[in-house]
């Protein structure tokens, strides 16, 4: 396993869609483990395979409290099937847009379906952390960032913060 590089705005690759996956095999395999290796660096709770450069719609997740074990959880070609009308706010984060923190409304429940580390459908329904944070990582795959559900000013203020913390440190 290996640590990639985690992409920060302004970079475009960030903005690219992301394309569906064939197969899930041992390369695959490969680079979901750097990603979860990567995430867990970071730290993070989750992480889209954009964010280190690869635009293939694979995502990795571990929403397990520092208290439990760790649960890493792998999601390939991940489609919503079905989101509710009802939404829930919750003051998100992101690795690629580090040390920026905002509150964000999404629709508080999905059913999702998706491939798991070995290839096998997955439908399930999702709620709390698990739908925001599927939702936030789906949205990279589009070339979405979470920013960009936040007003101009305050992308831009978020855009500048990282160019500066990047040239200080
Ligand atoms: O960059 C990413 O997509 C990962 C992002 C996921 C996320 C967080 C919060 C709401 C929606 C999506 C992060 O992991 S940011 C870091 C973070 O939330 C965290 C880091 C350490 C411990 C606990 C949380
Ligand atoms: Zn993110």
């Amino acid at each position: 396993m290996a640590l990639r590089e985690i992409l920060t705005v302004p970079n475009p690759v960030l903005k690219q869609v992301s394309t569906p996956v064939a197969a899930v095999d041992d390369d695959l395999r490969l680079l979901m483990d750097d990603m979860l290796e990567t995430m867990y660096a970071a730290p993070g709770i989750g992480l889209a395979a954009i964010q280190v450069g690869v635009p293939k719609q694979v995502i990795v997740m571990d929403l397990a409290r520092q208290d439990e074990p760790p649960q890493p959880r792998y999601f390939v070609n991940p489609e919503i099937l079905w989101a509710s009308e009802e939404t829930a706010p919750y003051e998100e984060g992101c690795l690629s847009v580090p040390e920026v923190y905002d509150e964000v409304d999404r629709p508080a429940r999905v059913k999702l379906r998706y491939l798991d580390y070995h290839g096998q459908e997955v439908v399930e329904d999702a709620e709390g952390l698990f739908a925001v944070c599927i939702q936030h990582e789906m949205d990279h795959l589009k070339g979405v960032l979470f920013i960009d559900h936040l007003s101009r000013l305050k992308r831009e203020r978020a855009v500048a913060r990282v160019r500066k913390l990047a040239r200080t440190g």
